[in-house]
């Protein structure tokens, strides 16, 4: 009997211990509710979706913001300074959005170990302020940290402070799963970018790790007619939006929102559909949160109307609009 057999038929006689696949809450149950302190880790400057969903969070009235930390995507096709242009990014959106208090750290600009493999940290400010953050966490509360790209400050911070794994509960965007095989394909640019940090996220033993595998966001997408005609001429950080899908991706009539995905799965956890399964056969064995599907009309309509009202209510945004 192979092992999801012999699984099967624990869990026909009732004895399973962890089941896996799908999970769908009884009713009645608790509700999966958004984050309290949450931190964000992204590769801003890679793409266009990142600056959507850090705007999406900034405007979350109940989220408390920890930390907005930038993270490289360093590969032989790539600028040489990649986390700096994410940090770049980042305090722009911050100064547009009038929170340049919240702490904005410099992520590491090389991956974990050696491209050949390896461990070893990458110590940087984003990597201790997460160890802060997370250490700071009162008890019986968790810090969530949300990767948006390469999970290299992540990694690291787990590696240099191991006892933060109780404290955190990890969101990252990254590989491919397909549920009904139950089959992971890492050949995907944010692993990719740091192998070594997403098999230490797989490896940590303990670790709660919810990963969104891309594969279920082809249909997220937004239109560029639709942010023109909303975004275009209202200001600060709406105008910000604006050109830089015009910078990056001028020609694109689409573009999948990856990222806005994850933020919107945190902070309206009924729009995404999350189950249990086993970590990759070459990792650690053990068993992690995956997002199966994600609920695109509703999570588009969401980011929407959480724009309109910030226009509505300029004191979100007043400081990016004087
Ligand atoms: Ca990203």
């Amino acid at each position: 009997m192979n092992r999801r057999r012999f699984l099967h038929a624990l869990s026909l006689a009732g004895l399973a211990p962890l089941a896996t696949g799908p999970v769908t809450l009884p009713s009645g149950g608790p509700a999966p509710r958004a984050p309290s302190r949450l931190l964000i880790d992204a590769d801003t400057a890679n793409e266009i979706d990142d600056l959507y969903a850090i705007v999406r969070a900034l405007l979350a009235p109940d989220v408390d913001l920890v930390g907005l930390s930038s993270a490289q995507w360093n590969h032989r096709l790539s600028p040489d300074d990649t986390v700096q242009q994410s940090q770049q990014l980042n305090e722009d959106l911050l100064r547009l959005m009038g929170r340049l208090d919240i702490p904005h750290p410099l992520g590491a600009e090389m991956i974990v170990g050696k491209p050949w493999g390896g461990t070893e940290p990458r110590n940087s400010p984003a990597a201790q302020l997460m160890i802060q953050a997370a250490r700071q966490t009162p008890d019986g509360e968790t810090l969530t940290i949300a990767s948006l790209g390469a999970a290299t400050n992540l990694a690291s911070a787990i590696q240099l402070a191991p006892d933060i794994v109780p404290k955190i509960a990890c969101y990252v965007l990254g590989g491919r799963f397909f549920a009904d095989r139950e089959v992971w394909d890492k050949n995907e640019f944010n692993v990719r970018n740091d192998l070594n940090a997403a098999n230490i996220l797989f490896d940590t033993e303990g670790l709660e790790l919810h990963v969104m595998p891309i594969n279920i966001l082809f249909d997220f997408t937004f239109r560029r007619d639709a942010v023109m005609e909303r975004l275009a001429g209202q200001g600060g950080v709406w105008d910000y939006l604006v050109a830089r899908w015009l910078s990056h991706s001028p020609d694109s009539d689409t573009w999948i929102m990856w990222d806005v995905a994850l933020i919107e799965a945190l902070l309206r956890p009924e729009l995404a559909t999350e189950g249990r399964f086993q970590t990759p056969p070459e990792n650690v064995q053990r068993t992690i949160h995956v997002y199966t599907s994600v609920d695109e009309a509703a999570m588009r309509a969401d980011w929407w109307a959480t724009a309109r009202a910030a226009h509505e209510t300029p004191s979100a945004t007043e400081e990016g609009n004087r």
